[in-house]
């Protein structure tokens, strides 16, 4: 797929998927080395999501591991972020000035529970800092959701709602439809391990039951323009301080990449992540 069809999809579908980013013969390296990052992050994984959750606030069921920042811990898949397709289309719409909001590891085990439906950050109304509805019709960031193992109906490929990214706002904050129940529109996305499903942040769409007995492995990778404000996923700034802990609200955080880590990433990914090394 080139990047004028890329655009095409995202413009009218709000999404779609890019094979082939992670190459036939890297990807099994790279989602065993993400695996085993992953592995030794579970416990703590699962705590911050249980603390997240005791305060009441609505995140993935669960069965569903996110590590935020999974650079810091594992570069494998690094040179991939700055795939050809993936920026080309990333630079058509922010312009030269473009940089990764986040990257999580995401591991589905085996029976999770479903999601619920939302928009990603700085979309997702259940976020302490996010753009209140309604929302001017323009694209501020791009999500991804890299596909280590193959995504199907079996493994609980992503689901999605064709062209929602359109609508004045999601579902995610309640209210609208019911955000845990299935949509008579929805959509399953599959792709074989490798490639990439990339989608207009304001997308409706939730995490699906992983219905294999393994591991669904993945990464949640953001492309936003320099003009979106990034500090509010920055625990110890001051937009963190007065949107997220002064209202006692629910955080969306992305650790800083240590400089030395930074420094042993591939060239053309460095520029994308030099706003985030840490202090
Ligand atoms: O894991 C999935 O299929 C969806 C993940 C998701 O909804 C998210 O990362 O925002």
């Amino acid at each position: 797929m080139q990047v004028e069809e890329i655009l095409g999809h995202l413009g009218v579908e709000g999404y779609c998927v890019v094979e082939g980013v992670i190459p036939a013969d890297e990807i099994d390296a790279v989602r065993e080395s993400v695996a085993a990052a992953m592995r030794k992050e579970y416990e703590a994984a699962m705590a911050r999501s249980a603390q997240v959750r005791a305060k009441g606030h609505r995140i993935g069921g669960a069965g569903v591991q996110a590590v935020p920042g999974i650079i810091n811990l594992n570069q494998s898949f690094a040179p991939y972020l700055v795939d050809a397709r993936l920026i080309g289309a990333v630079q058509a719409l922010f312009g030269d000035f473009y940089r990764i909001t986040n990257i999580s590891g995401m591991v589905n085990h085996p029976g999770n529970d479903r999601g619920y439906w939302h928009a990603d950050w700085p979309y997702n109304q259940t976020n302490a800092a996010h753009i209140p509805a309604p929302y001017a019709d323009a694209v501020s960031k791009l999500s991804s959701l890299w596909m280590l193992t193959e995504f199907s109906p079996e493994t609980g490929g992503t689901l999605v709602l064709p062209g929602s990214h359109r609508a004045p706002t999601n579902p995610s904050g309640g209210g609208m439809i019911d955000r845990e129940a299935p949509h008579p529109a929805e959509v399953q996305v599959s792709g074989s391990a490798g490639s990439v499903l990339l989608l207009d942040s304001r997308l409706w769409h939730c995490v699906a039951v992983n219905q294999s007995r393994a591991p669904r492995v993945a990464l949640n990778v953001g492309y936003a323009p320099w003009w979106l404000n990034l500090q509010p996923t920055r625990e110890g700034s001051e937009d963190y301080q007065a949107m997220v802990v002064e209202r006692d609200g629910k955080p969306n955080k992305t650790p800083p990449v240590p400089r030395a880590v930074y420094e042993d990433l591939p060239d053309g990914v460095q520029p994308l992540l030099r706003h985030w090394v840490a202090e």
